[in-house]
């Protein structure tokens, strides 16, 4: 399990590098990176234990965040309708986005970081539809098409893979002006 001081912050390298691909088939390390990533996002959206053990809450942590420069990240969306049917559940190893949608996506409140402490306000401007091709479990290519808040947790973290944080992304000079076609996801 990880904890609050297993997560890598802000000025480490290892957010800035491109992480390596992964191998298959999986090496136990690999195998236990994904459980533990996908642990901690389980845990840290259950209100008592993530109190009980001071997690920042999560939807979604990259390898890199945990100190390990590999192509692999966990995605946990909840669904406020359903908390036994997540929107998003998933582990994308040597995930590549292959399409984006024209129409771009924005969350009102902007967004943050398990990795960054500090508050960088502003909007953060991505694709509304994404398509992802990436390897499963057992290697083989899978193909994901994702739109709205979960397509916005996945580019932030493929982009964790890429060397780059959300902030990258807020524009320095006017953070909270959107080009009007911009969805602005609540
Ligand atoms: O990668 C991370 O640091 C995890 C982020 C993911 C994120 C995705 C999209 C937009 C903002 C952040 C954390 O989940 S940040 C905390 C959080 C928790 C619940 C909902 C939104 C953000
Ligand atoms: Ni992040």
């Amino acid at each position: 399990m990880y904890f609050m001081k297993d997560i890598v912050r802000d000025g480490d390298p290892v957010l800035r590098q491109v992480g390596a691909k992964v191998q298959f088939p999986l090496s136990d390390a690999d195998k236990n990176l994904a459980a533990n990533m996908m642990e901690y996002l389980v845990k840290s959206q259950d209100e008592d234990y993530a109190e009980k053990h001071q997690l920042r809450a999560g939807v979604g942590l990259a390898a890199p965040q945990v100190g390990v420069s590999e192509m692999m990240a966990s995605v946990l969306v909840p669904n406020d309708d359903d908390p036994d049917k997540p929107l998003l559940k998933i582990t994308l190893i040597n995930p590549v986005i292959v399409r984006n949608s024209v129409q771009r996506a924005a969350l009102s409140e902007g967004e943050g970081c398990l990795s960054v402490d500090k508050d960088v306000p502003g909007f953060v401007p991505r694709a509304d539809r994404i398509t992802i091709k990436y390897d499963d479990f057992e290697g083989n290519s899978q193909t994901l098409r994702v739109k709205g808040y979960p397509a916005i947790v996945c580019q932030h973290e493929i982009d964790h893979l890429n060397g780059h944080l959300y902030y990258d992304k807020i524009d320095k000079k006017e953070p909270f002006e959107l080009d009007p076609s911009t969805v602005v996801i609540s």
